[in-house]
């Protein structure tokens, strides 16, 4: 069985929102963030000490975007799902990129910005870089804007884990106060993503375990 070692929210709600869309077996380990200097036994799990880590199965993975797509095609072979999108169909190039934007061009500048706005102690923050990642992230949303003005979801016209990758993106944007700022085509996409009984029970999942195994259950991303 696999095993997701999780902080609150944090980016490993990627693949928890997926094992969840999946209805797939799992152990949720919850750890407080961050893990590096508040769970020191955790790095000889994962020598970089970040979440998530999966493992178990000859799985050792540490990147969110890259668990979404090894979940989908390995946890539902016949894609009853859809959660995968396959090499044969047209849209398999749309959803790497969107899968990869999802951490790569829109989680990035957000991290930046939390880091440099909230997480630092106040004299080694740095407000200029959290305002400016800030607008960055807002700027980047333009491309999945143009998109979900003329479609529900990021591609292959069902939900896919490229849906939770951005989906994740735009949580920690909620996390940021910046819901509102959204473009309207984008709050309405992260509105319909939030009623998905999946992203529902992957709540509800990491906060019965942070209390059973307790850990808190507010995000550090939440201020
Ligand atoms: N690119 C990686 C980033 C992993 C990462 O940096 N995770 C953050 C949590 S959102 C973390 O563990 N930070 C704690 C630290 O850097 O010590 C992914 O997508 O999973």
């Amino acid at each position: 069985m696999l095993t997701l070692y999780h902080c609150m929210s944090a980016r490993s709600f990627r693949p928890l929102w997926m094992l969840e869309e999946l209805q797939a077996p799992y152990t949720l380990k919850m750890l407080p963030f961050p893990p590096r200097a508040l769970e020191r036994s955790y790095l000889s799990v994962n020598v970089l000490g970040t979440v998530p880590f999966l493992e178990g199965d000859g799985v050792a993975m540490t990147e969110s975007a890259a668990m979404c797509q090894y979940l989908a095609e390995t946890l539902d072979a016949a894609n009853a799902r859809g959660l995968h999108v396959k090499p044969g169909e047209p849209d398999y190039p749309a959803y790497l990129n969107w899968l990869h934007h999802g951490e790569a061009t829109l989680t990035f500048p957000q991290t930046i910005a939390l880091r440099y706005g909230r997480f630092e102690p106040p004299e080694r923050r740095i407000p200029q870089a959290a305002d400016d990642y800030t607008k960055w992230f807002l700027a980047r949303l333009r491309a999945i804007d143009a998109l979900l003005a003329r479609q529900d979801f990021l591609c292959a016209g069902r939900f896919t884990g490229a849906d939770v990758s951005v989906g994740y993106a735009l949580m920690l944007g909620g996390f940021l106060g910046l819901v509102e700022r959204f473009p309207p085509a984008i709050q309405a996409y992260w509105a319909r993503l939030q009623l998905r009984d999946g992203f529902v029970r992957a709540l509800a999942a990491q906060e019965a375990a942070a209390k059973a195994q307790g850990v808190v259950t507010r995000s550090a991303a939440q201020g």
